[in-house]
């Protein structure tokens, strides 16, 4: 790398739970092999270039508070270049193995789209030699198809078939980029495929749009050779009162209605989890529970503000049950836990961007140790195999094969008498969870 952007910041290194420096990782040993991988590859983590790299702080109320030096300049190309270039500097000073990116976070617009897919073309192949250079891999590419204005009334739901063309357009050039960069996914988040009012959106036509609008998709990555695995982000609301993708459950919904299942995996995003009404592990539990558990975006909100806040996770307790149900689910396979995550508006530092990402590391490392002892240990799932043991046997057996019938249930009812009560025991168990988390039971 030629110019050093992020200049007196070292390579943050693992220096032990006892360390008392600021810039070091406390959990985080990229290199400590467990079960056969490093931890490095067990967490796969993923810096996101959008926030990191194209968060200015700005909100509804105020403009941008976070400059960083290789913005200045009226060159957009050349801004671009060097930011590019800062952020690969990033993922090796945090040990970031991965990488995402949106389509426009990396490159400036052009007047048409064919000078948009040129300038896109310029910053794939510096992406593309700072990959081979640096080691990082890209974990997922995507499109932006929510901040232009066209997209306003949606992408692939759109009610004008020329906006469906245009994002029918910039996905096949980001599937081609996305092959060339040698991602592991791509992702659709459906930022505005939902509606503000059903005063003027025909639901039922703008869902199968979008459905044929993913079949045109896997097909295209067919065609081109793209294997990677598809991932559906979903969000229930923000920017518009609702997205289809409302949660897991509802994108199981539409995969399976539509015939996509095959060829989509979730990406599950805390933030998003949250707005749906639900907890993280719940909506990991559900992907799991079908088979499409792919990534996550690993970020938080804020239990008094009622927006995609996208904060960095601290909370080791909360990370701790999700990533017992990933492990149970066998892991993230070629997903992993991107950073989808963004600085305070005053955190206006360069070196903040390095405590956010160690904070967050450290978080998740910890709470992947500690739900590995958890889960080899298996006192929930023993507490949970014996409450509902009675399935395993008798008449709880047929029920669960489907062998008997309300017919026969009536008799073992008026037979048996009223069932024995038992303690669901949550107090206890959550007691034991602690136990864990503290590093009592380590
Ligand atoms: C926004 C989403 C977005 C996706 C990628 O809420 O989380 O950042 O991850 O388009
Ligand atoms: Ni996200
Ligand atoms: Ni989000």
């Amino acid at each position: 790398m030629a110019k050093e952007h992020f200049g007196g910041i070292p390579k943050i290194l693992y220096e032990g739970p006892q360390s008392r420096r600021a810039l070091a990782f406390r959990h985080y040993d990229p290199a400590q092999v467990i079960d056969g991988r490093t931890l490095s590859e067990h967490l796969r983590f993923s810096v996101a270039f959008w926030h990191s790299f194209r968060g200015t702080g700005t909100d509804v109320f105020g403009s941008g508070t976070i400059f960083r030096p290789w913005e200045s300049g009226n060159d957009p190309l050349a801004v671009a270049q060097a930011r590019l270039d800062a952020a690969f500097e990033f993922n090796v000073k945090m040990q970031a193995p991965f990488w995402c990116f949106h389509d426009r976070d990396i490159a400036p617009e052009g007047n048409t789209l064919r000078e948009t897919n040129r300038l896109l073309d310029i910053l794939v192949a510096q992406a593309k030699a700072l990959q081979r250079d640096t080691g990082v891999r890209l974990l997922w590419g995507t499109a932006n198809l929510f901040s232009h204005p066209r997209y306003m009334s949606g992408a692939a739901t759109n009610p004008d078939a020329g906006v469906f063309a245009h994002a029918a357009a910039q996905v096949k050039k980001a599937l081609e980029v996305t092959l060339e960069l040698g991602g592991d996914n791509y992702v659709f988040w459906g930022g505005r495929e939902g509606y503000e009012t059903l005063l003027n959106t025909d639901l039922k036509r703008e869902q199968a749009h979008l459905a044929a609008f993913l079949h045109m998709a896997v097909e295209y990555a067919a065609e081109i050779g793209f294997t990677g695995q598809f991932l559906i982000e979903p969000k229930p609301k923000e920017p518009t009162k609702h997205q289809y993708d409302f949660d897991v459950a509802a994108g199981i919904a539409f995969l399976r209605t539509h015939g996509l299942d095959k060829y989509f995996k979730f990406n599950i995003e805390t933030n998003h989890a949250t707005l749906a009404g639900h907890t993280f592990q719940h909506e990991i539990e559900t992907a799991a529970a079908h088979g499409l558990l792919g990534s996550v975006d690993a970020n938080t909100g804020d239990a008094q503000l009622g927006w995609d806040t996208d904060q960095f996770n601290t909370d080791v307790r909360e990370l701790t049950v999700a990533m017992m149900s990933i492990l149970r689910a066998g892991g993230l396979g070629r997903g992993g836990l991107n950073f989808d995550a963004k600085l305070r508006r005053p955190s206006i530092d360069p070196e903040d961007l390095f405590h956010a990402h160690i904070g967050g590391f450290d978080a998740y490392a910890l709470a992947f140790k500690i739900a590995r002892q958890v889960v080899a240990d298996g006192v929930f799932e023993k507490f949970v195999a014996q409450r509902y043991a009675s399935y395993d046997s008798g008449v709880g057996r047929d029920i669960a094969a489907r062998r008997t019938s309300f017919r026969e249930l009536e008799q073992v009812a008026l037979t048996a008498g009223e069932p024995v009560p038992r303690s669901g025991k949550q107090e206890y168990l959550e007691n034991l969870l602690m136990q864990y988390v503290h590093g009592e039971r380590r």
